[in-house]
């Protein structure tokens, strides 16, 4: 019985670390400006969609300031990418950019954006193209009508490969009335 209630509590842990782990990513009322955008602050309040450990803030690397994210993509990674909410979006055409740098055999990194349709259970996202494998940095961009019902949006840094590094340094937003 001791074992059966320990296993019980446990369970009652995970859900609840669970639970706040995922209640931290949506959020009810995003801003309507990128928070912590150039990583002079670190990685928070990104949130990294399979590994924390996959993203890590370098000191010296920064395409602007000292900092920027860096991560390392290994074989098994598969997709892995970092993102934050955003508000202040509906009926507007949204434009993110971000600098990007990449370098291994087949990193790909790029900028992402996407939203749910939940009434027809559909994303809607649009990509920039993959930042060249060259070691230097590139501005990437992309952008996306946002229908008036819909009031927020996911802010992407993606990466997939299975060796290389790809690097993300000032991501910023534009909005154009429609
Ligand atoms: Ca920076």
């Amino acid at each position: 019985m001791r074992i059966l209630l320990l296993s019980a509590a446990i369970g009652t842990v995970m859900i609840a670390l669970l639970v706040s782990a995922w209640d931290a990513h949506p959020g009810s009322n995003p801003p309507g400006e990128l928070s912590n955008p150039d990583f002079e602050s670190g990685s928070s309040p990104w949130y990294f969609y399979l590994n924390e450990d996959a993203g890590k803030v370098s000191a010296t690397d920064g395409r602007d300031g000292s900092k920027c994210l860096v991560m390392q993509v290994h074989k098994g990674m598969g997709l892995d990418g970092f993102s934050q909410w955003l508000g202040e979006v509906a009926g507007r055409t949204v434009r993110v950019q971000a600098q990007v740098k990449s370098l291994g055999a087949d990193v790909e990194a790029w900028v992402y954006i996407e939203f749910d349709r939940d009434s027809e259970k559909r994303t809607i996202s649009t990509s920039s193209a993959p930042a060249p494998r060259d070691g230097a940095w590139h501005e990437l961009s992309c952008e996306l009508f946002v229908p008036p019902d819909i009031d927020r949006i996911r802010i992407f840094g993606r990466v997939e490969g299975t060796a290389g590094h790809a690097w993300f340094d000032n991501f910023e937003v534009e909005r154009e009335q429609p």
